[in-house]
């Protein structure tokens, strides 16, 4: 079921709103196991927090401009979202591009949103397959000469679009890459970035923030020849309750409690009453 509202820009899809209450239920039995160690102090967390609700909003922008070709300047196309109820936070963000002609190796991408004075950034396209700063190299150099993308990219990809050649790809009749990628990441200059350098502005960068307010994609092609356009784009954003000031503390007291094992067993008892006074 959809729950559809109309927003300054763009239009929002409230789907799946999702009730996690019996699952944290179910994953009482392993609630101090080391590897679910997270994930459990986050159950708790949710849960302390009253009704335990999730959102997850779509949102399909159309831009239908060209990239300015071997220009820095580039595109920039912002977007204003609101309606989604105060208190729910960022847990993940997915991208949609859907991008025509050029040069794949030439584009450089990123995506940017403010929430109060802290800012997400994540670095989507960074001169796919580019590998080297010697011009003699050719592909190396100028990156993968593929035209255009139909893409998805989520942090929680298997493989690494800068390389998407290294393993096994599709495209489509109009020679765009498609499929699910993990971003680029590279938070690198575009005209020197190679596959080695560090990646570190994933998408988790906008985790924890207010979804509501601006946010801006920005693409530049990097290298002359052929000129690429930017026919859509899509954020995919899913959302928790953000924890309340009682819920924190709580989650403080669990957090002792798991590396303390005296406070451990009686917090672990405290939660067994609860939880077999509350379960309908
Ligand atoms: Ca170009």
């Amino acid at each position: 079921m959809y729950k559809r509202a109309n927003h300054m820009q763009g239009e929002i899809f409230e789907k799946n709103t999702v009730d996690n209450c019996g699952c944290l239920k179910s994953n009482l039995a392993g609630f101090f196991e080391p590897v679910q160690l997270r994930v459990a102090i986050i159950t708790i967390g949710l849960v302390l927090c009253g009704s335990v609700k999730a959102g997850q909003y779509s949102l399909s922008f159309t831009n239908g401009n060209t990239i300015p070709d071997a220009n820095p300047t580039g595109l920039t196309d912002t977007r204003a979202i609101s309606g989604i109820p105060a208190g729910e936070i960022i847990s993940r963000v997915e991208v949609g591009l859907d991008i025509s002609g050029g040069y794949n190796g030439d584009l450089y991408a990123y995506l940017r949103h403010e929430s109060g004075t802290n800012i997400g950034f994540s670095v989507l396209l960074n001169r796919v397959g580019k590998s080297s700063n010697n011009p003699g190299d050719g592909e190396l150099y100028f990156g993968y000469p593929d035209t255009g993308f139909v893409v998805t990219l989520s942090d929680s990809a298997s493989a690494d679009i800068h390389v998407y050649r290294s393993g096994s790809y599709m495209t489509n009749e109009q020679g765009q890459l498609l499929g699910t990628w993990q971003p680029d990441a590279r938070n690198v200059n575009p005209y020197v970035v190679v596959t080695s350098d560090l990646r570190s502005a994933y998408l988790d960068s906008f985790a924890g923030l207010d979804p509501n307010g601006e946010w801006t994609l920005f693409i530049a092609d990097c290298s002359s020849g052929e000129i690429a356009m930017l026919q859509t784009w899509s954020l995919n954003i899913l959302t928790v309750p953000e924890p309340s000031p009682i819920a924190l503390v709580a989650l403080g007291t669990v957090g002792t409690a798991i590396w303390f094992p005296s406070v451990r067993r009686r917090v672990t008892t405290g939660l067994r009453t609860i939880f077999t006074n509350t379960k309908s």
